[in-house]
């Protein structure tokens, strides 16, 4: 059987990639947590009756993995793979390079040669040890700059200061040489904005992508987050000819980590949700209108487990309500949306 979007005959075991091919199943997934996977038979239920994806919200996150230089801490990592295994579902890599959540330790990278080093070591070790298991990496994250300009379209990292842009490109070569069937994605967030810094994000993304296609860096597809902020309005037509030049490129386009921020939304439940549900359906059909998502995955499943709060609290002392769940598993307007998007391309 397969999960709650699931109408084609694909199994819970067809890699991501084939599932692009199936005309009728775009797959959902959601950001995981380890601990309530196992501890919370609410949550696990919720995960296993909606979702044939799983990506760890955190896990496979430098700060996770590397506790000092030389040591390795699979533990996250391993439990959720061994949970997406048993109960037949993918599970996607998140992430390898990224400028945040990264150890104290790499800040004592001190030259490039050590970069490089610690870059290509950390990537051969994770990525083989999952080779063949996990089937689609984030092998960058958010490599572009806040408010990217001209001269500096690239986000500040260890890995920009010691490699300049060119470790995007390792990162890659790498990921692709240790397992050549994983499925490369750089994944990044803002594009939808109807603002100064989405036309700025899409454009800089853009040229990025076109260098790495141009130097034959092997890149399948893009991820496209979605933390949709709900104070600023999506720029639909801007959002569907970003992703059809991406898309024209040949790459695959996921949505890999959406919710809504709800901080400025009115406060009553029902129209908070239903507001909640419009910004996703509006970003889904932007996109839709350009290409057929290879997968649709939210950042958490549900509003229970969600980081939204960290950076955006309501002043009125409200719970968020970003994700399809709510804080007791059911379903609000959001989960109904995702399925609608996914059926309209049913044949
Ligand atoms: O949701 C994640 C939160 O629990 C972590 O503390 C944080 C730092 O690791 O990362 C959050 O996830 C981010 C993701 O990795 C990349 N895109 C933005 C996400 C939300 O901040």
């Amino acid at each position: 059987m397969l999960g709650a979007l699931g109408t084609g005959a694909v199994s819970y075991l067809t890699p991501l990639a084939a599932y692009a091919k199936t005309p009728s199943v775009i797959p959902y997934g959601a950001a995981v947590r380890t601990d309530p996977l196992y501890d919370d038979p609410a949550y696990k239920k919720a995960i296993l009756d909606h979702c044939q994806i799983i990506v760890g919200e955190g896990g496979l996150k430098w700060i996770d993995l590397r506790p000092d230089r030389y040591s390795f801490d699979f533990t996250q990592a391993d439990r959720q793979l061994a949970f997406a295994q048993e109960h037949g579902l993918e599970m996607r890599g998140h992430t390898l390079a990224w400028y945040a959540a990264m150890p104290d330790w790499t800040e004592t990278i001190a030259s490039p040669e050590e970069a490089r080093l610690e870059l290509v070591t950390h990537i051969q070790t994770v990525v083989g040890r999952y080779k063949g298991r996990i089937s689609s990496w984030d092998v960058c994250n958010e490599p572009i700059a806040e408010l990217p300009t001209r001269d500096a379209p690239i986000r500040d990292s260890i890995w920009l200061r010691q490699l300049g842009r060119d470790y995007i490109e390792l990162a890659l070569r790498t990921t692709a040489e240790i397992d050549p069937g994983a499925r490369l994605v750089i994944n990044d967030y803002n594009f939808e904005q109807a603002n100064d810094t989405g036309r700025a994000k899409r454009k800089a993304f853009l040229d990025l992508v076109r260098e790495l296609k141009a130097k034959d860096v092997p890149l399948h597809a893009v991820g496209l987050q979605g933390h949709i902020n709900a104070r600023i309005p999506i720029d639909r037509p801007g959002l569907t000819a970003f992703v059809a030049e991406l898309d024209a490129m040949g790459l695959g386009v996921l949505v890999t980590e959406l919710d809504v921020i709800d901080d400025a939304l009115p406060a009553p439940e029902a129209e908070r949700d239903a507001a909640v549900a419009d910004f996703a359906k509006q970003y889904l059909e932007a996109i839709g209108e350009a290409c057929k998502p290879e997968a649709i995955l939210t950042w958490g499943i549900s509003d229970r487990f969600t980081w939204v709060p960290i950076w955006f609290t309501r002043s009125d002392g409200l719970p968020n309500r970003p994700l399809p769940l709510d804080a007791d598993y059911q379903p609000k307007p959001m989960m109904q949306v995702i399925k609608d998007f996914a059926r309209s391309f049913d044949q």
